[in-house]
């Protein structure tokens, strides 16, 4: 099989998803580290992997992606008899297609505007923006509902199996849950219960191990 790279960094959390994804595929992998303190990303050779300055960088032999989710989905396709198979066996793509674009825009800017805010800020030595932090719960609390409300019918939000739009949440998820925003989510016990199952998944728990390690 043709070698499996990854250019980026543990604490990345869009790198984080592509983790969580081949780890769910089972997959080996190298970890290729990037140097962002001192701006390698923004310096070529990196740049030649992913013109946006931005981690992570995936290479599969020959082929050459950016983009989490875009990546997540090609390690799908490609892998996809291998692991856990993330899509929705046998049953209509279009709540995975649904599902895949509100998790990348309803749900991910505020949630990573919170992180940025009550997350990273605070690691930086610079001062959280509560009228953002405010701003964003609310946004974040209107796509809760709808999540509340599809979770109450469905196991998982494309379908009662576990999927890559599941696995997309991740990593913001994960910091979310260590801020005070936590209470949103256990206001909604079905999305409580889809928070608590899928971040118990081995796949992710491997992911955590890399980032704390
Ligand atoms: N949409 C991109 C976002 C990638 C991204 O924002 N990466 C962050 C780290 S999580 C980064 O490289 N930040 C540094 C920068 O933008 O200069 C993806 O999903 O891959």
């Amino acid at each position: 099989m043709a070698a499996i790279k990854v250019h980026g960094s543990v604490l990345s959390t869009a790198a984080q998803r592509v983790f969580a994804c081949l780890y769910e595929k089972e997959l080996e992998f190298e970890l290729v580290p990037v140097d962002m303190g001192s701006g390698e990303h923004k310096k070529e050779p990196y740049l030649s992997l992913n013109p946006f300055g931005q981690v992570p960088a995936f290479e599969h032999g020959d082929q050459k992606l950016f983009e989490s989710r875009a990546i997540t989905q090609y390690i799908a396709h490609e892998f996809a008899n291998k692991g856990t198979k993330l899509d929705c066996p046998g049953q209509p793509i279009a709540p995975l297609l649904v599902w895949k674009e509100v998790e990348a825009h309803q749900f991910d800017p505020p949630a990573s505007k919170l992180n940025w805010e009550l997350v990273f800020k605070p690691m930086f030595g610079t001062s959280t923006d509560t009228a953002a932090v405010e701003e964003n719960e609310a946004k974040l609390a209107k796509v809760l509902d709808v999540y509340e409300a599809r979770l109450s019918q469905s196991k998982y939000l494309a379908c009662n199996c576990f999927t890559l739009i599941d696995l997309h949440h991740l990593p913001s998820l994960n910091l979310l849950m260590k801020t005070p925003v936590k209470k949103l989510f256990d206001a909604r016990p079905h999305v409580s219960a889809w928070v608590a199952d899928i971040t118990s998944r081995p796949a992710w728990t491997k992911v955590l191990a890399m980032a704390n390690k």
